[in-house]
């Protein structure tokens, strides 16, 4: 079962799940009468808060980081079909040395001109599991308990003494993918 977390709780994902070393990301939703584009970005962040470069920033207009780590299966529009509609996988060995942090962000698409919100969807939901055993690790409620949100950072990775913790954020923001991208870049 996934582990639950409320906000702002954090745990040590390498004692938790020992030896884990491939994460996926999925990222899945259902058009109720609207038809809405969501995105799963994540933006790998160094020492000074900001991506270690432009390239590491993985979503669906960049789909590997340099280092080969992060691998975004691409852009998907509809959410059409059931299980994981979008997916990036992480190699958390491959990570670029000055990469501290994961920050795991979903976005709708033309949210802000339109004032789409998680609300408009069901079934919409952002999780982590292991891709090797399969088993979840996290798993987020988009629709029902992120209602009113547009966007959310759905969590933080972050990388001390060779460890992983995972950080529930949980924030939105309102301001999209732009937003985040200013912020981290
Ligand atoms: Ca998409
Ligand atoms: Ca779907």
């Amino acid at each position: 079962m996934a582990i639950s977390l409320n906000k702002g709780e954090s745990y040590n994902l390498s004692k938790e799940f020992p030896g884990v070393k491939k994460l996926m990301i999925g990222l899945g939703w259902e058009l109720t009468t609207k038809q809405l584009d969501l995105d799963a970005s994540v933006f790998m962040i160094g020492a000074n808060g900001k991506i270690i470069n432009n390239n590491y920033l993985v979503y669906f207009n960049n789909l590997k980081s340099p280092d080969g780590a992060l691998h975004h299966t691409g852009d998907n529009q509809t959410g059409k079909g059931m299980d994981d509609d979008e997916s990036i996988l992480v190699n958390l060995d491959a990570i670029h040395k000055e990469v501290t942090d994961l920050i795991i962000v979903v976005t709708i698409n033309e949210a802000q001109e339109n004032g789409y919100t998680f609300g408009l969807l069901k079934e919409a939901y952002v999780r982590i599991y292991d891709e090797v055993s399969k088993k979840e690790i996290v798993k987020y409620d988009l629709d029902a308990e992120n209602a009113s949100n547009s966007d959310i950072e759905f969590a933080r990775l972050h990388r001390q003494n060779g460890d992983w913790t995972f950080t529930a954020t949980g924030k939105g923001s309102g301001k999209g993918l732009e937003g985040y991208m200013e912020k981290y870049s």
